[in-house]
């Protein structure tokens, strides 16, 4: 398994919006597998492909406390059950340090295919609903610093390009 770079805001290629999966071979595995032990070292409950640079609609989530227990998503659209509002402070492995008050529907019928290309679906309420809606965002291209203020998306601009320019100084 190999553990891939994660892209941080305001990386350009974050806003790309990922083309749907038609093969379902080795390769694809093996790439689901790689972004699962990516999420896991960097102790995420989920990850879109488009953070790891790869443009395909394939998302890794795992809620469980041992990490044992990770679903597949390949190609996924949803439809809204319960579209009471709800809000939660969500983080993102691409935006460090930044938390930020999102509004979610609160309960979702997801559609997706496994790693094998056959049709799933299920219901996800709580935190699994809200982790789904979030990483759907990002194969459109969508980032949590979307529902900020403008003068607090600049402020983590400014934090995150400081903190890469330190890391390439070396
Ligand atoms: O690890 C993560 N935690 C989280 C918390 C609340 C709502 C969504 C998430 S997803 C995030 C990992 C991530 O950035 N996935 O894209
Ligand atoms: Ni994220």
């Amino acid at each position: 398994m190999n553990r891939l770079n994660i892209l941080t805001f305001p990386d350009p290629r974050l806003r790309k919006k990922a083309a749907p999966i038609t093969n379902f071979d080795s390769g694809l595995e093996k790439k689901a597998n790689d972004m699962l032990f990516t999420m896991y070292e960097d102790k995420g409950i989920g990850l879109a492909a488009t953070q790891v640079d790869i443009h395909e609609r394939l998302i890794v989530i795992d809620l469980s406390e041992d990490r044992t227990d990770p679903i597949f998503i390949v190609n996924p659209s949803f439809v809204v059950l319960d579209s009471t509002q709800e809000t939660s402070k969500e983080g993102c492995l691409s935006i460090p340090t930044f938390q930020q008050e999102v509004p979610r529907a609160k309960e979702i019928e997801l559609s997706y295919q496994n790693l094998r290309g056959e049709s799933e679906k299920l219901v996800a309420d709580g935190l699994l609903g809200y982790c789904i809606q979030h990483e759907i965002d990002h194969l459109n291209g969508k980032l949590l610093v979307d529902y900020s203020s403008s003068l607090k998306r600049g402020r983590i601009k400014d934090k995150l390009m400081k903190m890469k320019d330190g890391k390439n100084k070396n």
